[in-house]
C-alpha cells in the first residue's frame, strides 16, 4: 500500500479537550467551561480545567508529534481566548499562545489545519441566544476573519465548523453536551446558523488568505443502515440518513435541506430567510469527514426518535458502544464521492477508545486500536485506488483527553495521559502509527 507522496499523515484534538486552564491569560469562559462546571452534566463532575495542560506543555507535544513522524496537525481555536466576550474587545495573549504554537508546528515541518469552532461557544453569546441568534453568524464571521487576518498567511488549512450535526443534536436537542438544551425549534435554529456563519467564514476568507490556503468544514458521517428489510426499518434507516449525513451537505452542494427532514420536523423547520440557501452554497475547498462506526438501526415505537441501534454478533465494540466497522469508511467517502463530486476529502477524525492501562514496565499495549487504525487506512488506501481524492489521514486524537460528558474515561490517544501527573506514554498504537507513517512519507 503505496498512499500518494504529499498525503498528509496526522492527528487531531480540539481546545477544550486538550488545553486546561481555559480561563488563564484573560481568555473568557466558554459554554463548555460553564456546562461542565454545572453538577450532574458530566462524569463525575470531570471538567477541562486541567485536561492535558496542553496550554503549558505544547512544546513536549510538538516533540511527541515529531516523534510520530506526523507532517499534519488538526487543532482547534478557542474562540473565547480570543474575544472574551465573544466579538469586540481582543484578547492579544489568547492570539499570542496560537501564534507560537503554529510558528513551532512551522518550523517542525508539520501542517497544521485549524478548526474555527470545536464547540466551546464563548458563555457571553449564549447569553445572548448563541447559535439559536441569528447575530450570531456575524459574530462567527468577525471572528474567523480576525483569524484570517493574524494567521492566514501561516495556516495552510482551516476548518469553520466541527460535526456541527452533534453541536445541533447533543447540545440542543438531546442536552448531553453544551449548552445542554433540549429544544427542537432551538435546534434546528442553531443547525442553520451555524450552517450560515460556516458560508460567511468562507466568503471572509477569500478575501484575506492566500490563493493557496484552503478552507472547508467537517462533518461527522457513517452509513445508516436498516437492520432488517422490514418497510419500517428501512423508512428509519433512510430517516437517519438524511438527519446525520445530509442535513449539512445538501445545503452547501444542492443549495436545499433533505426533504425527508423537513416533512419530520415540520413546523420547526430551519428559519430560511431570503438569500440564505444561495449563501449556504458558497463553494468550499475540501470536506472534513469524521468516521467512527455505522448505525445499524430498527423501528421502535418506544422510543421518542422512533428507532433504536441494533447491536451485531461477532463485532468489536469500542469503549464508546461504537461497532468497529471499517468498511463504513470506504462506503461513506465513496457516497460522499457519488452524491456530491469529486471535491478533496480529508479524513479528519478517526479513531478508537479502549480501557488502556499501562502495564508493570508501564507500557500501554494496545493492540485493538492498532487494528482499528490498520483496518480504518486499508479501506482508505482502497477509496484513493478507487479514484477518490482523498488527501490525508487525521487520527483521532493525539493523546488521551476530555471525552466531553464521558469526562476523562474514554481514552482515544496515540499517547497516554496519566490524569494525575500529565505525563504522556506512546502505546503500541502510536508506535505502530510512527512506523506506518515513517515507511509511507520515508520508506
Ligand atoms: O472527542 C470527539 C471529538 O471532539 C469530536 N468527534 C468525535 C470524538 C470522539 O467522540
Amino acid at each position: 500500500m503505496r498512499f500518494p507522496n504529499d498525503f498528509l499523515w496526522g492527528a487531531a484534538t480540539a481546545s477544550y479537550q486538550i488545553e486546561g486552564y481555559p480561563l488563564a491569560d484573560s481568555s473568557g469562559a466558554s459554554i463548555w467551561h460553564r456546562f461542565s462546571h454545572t453538577p450532574g452534566t458530566t462524569h463525575e463532575g470531570h471538567n477541562g480545567d486541567i485536561a492535558c495542560d496542553h496550554y503549558h506543555r505544547w512544546r513536549e507535544d510538538i516533540e511527541w508529534m515529531k516523534r510520530l513522524n506526523l507532517n499534519a496537525y488538526r487543532f482547534s481555536v478557542a474562540w473565547a481566548r480570543i474575544l472574551p466576550e465573544g466579538h469586540g474587545r481582543v484578547n492579544p495573549a489568547g492570539l499570542d499562545f496560537y501564534k507560537r504554537l503554529v510558528d513551532a508546528l512551522l518550523e517542525n515541518g508539520i501542517t497544521p489545519m485549524i478548526t474555527l469552532y470545536h464547540w466551546d461557544l464563548p458563555a457571553a453569546l449564549h447569553d445572548r441566544g448563541g447559535w439559536m441568534n441569528r447575530d450570531c453568524v456575524g459574530w462567527f464571521a468577525d471572528y474567523a476573519s480576525l483569524m484570517f487576518r493574524e494567521l492566514g498567511d501561516r495556516v495552510p488549512l482551516w476548518a469553520t465548523l466541527n460535526e456541527p450535526w452533534v453541536v445541533m443534536a447533543l447540545g440542543y436537542l438531546f442536552g448531553q453536551h453544551a449548552p445542554g438544551l433540549r429544544d427542537l425549534g432551538g435546534a434546528s435554529r442553531a443547525g442553520h446558523h451555524m450552517l450560515l456563519a460556516h458560508a460567511q467564514a468562507v466568503k471572509a476568507f477569500r478575501a484575506f488568505a492566500p490563493q493557496n490556503a484552503q478552507i472547508g468544514i467537517v462533518t461527522n458521517l457513517g452509513p445508516q443502515q436498516p437492520a432488517t428489510d422490514s418497510p419500517q426499518d428501512q423508512m428509519i434507516a433512510t430517516l437517519w440518513h438524511n438527519f446525520i449525513n445530509r442535513f449539512f451537505l445538501d445545503p452547501i452542494f444542492r443549495g436545499e435541506y433533505p426533504q425527508a427532514v423537513l416533512s419530520f420536523v415540520g413546523e420547526f423547520a430551519p428559519p430560511i430567510e431570503e438569500g440564505d440557501m444561495e449563501t449556504l452554497q458558497t463553494p468550499i475547498d475540501f470536506l472534513g469527514v469524521n468516521y467512527y462506526t455505522r448505525n445499524v438501526l430498527t423501528y421502535d415505537a418506544t422510543d421518542a426518535f422512533g428507532s433504536r441501534t441494533v447491536p451485531q454478533e461477532g463485532k468489536t465494540y469500542t469503549e464508546m458502544g461504537w461497532e468497529v466497522y471499517p468498511e463504513g469508511l470506504y462506503e461513506i467517502l465513496r457516497w460522499v464521492h457519488d452524491e456530491y463530486g469529486a471535491i478533496p476529502l480529508y479524513i479528519t477524525e478517526n479513531g478508537a477508545a479502549f480501557p488502556d492501562e499501562p502495564n508493570e514496565q508501564g507500557e500501554v499495549d494496545d493492540p485493538l486500536r492498532e487494528e482499528y487504525i490498520r483496518l480504518h487506512l486499508e479501506q482508505s488506501y482502497r477509496a484513493i485506488q478507487d479514484g477518490i481524492p482523498l488527501k490525508g489521514f487525521f487520527y483521532w486524537s493525539l493523546m488521551d483527553n476530555f471525552e466531553w460528558a464521558f469526562g476523562y474515561t474514554k481514552r482515544f490517544g496515540l499517547l497516554y495521559v496519566d490524569f494525575e501527573s500529565l505525563q504522556r506514554t506512546l502505546k503500541r498504537s502510536g508506535r505502530w502509527y510512527a512506523e506506518w507513517v515513517a515507511s509511507q512519507r520515508f520508506g
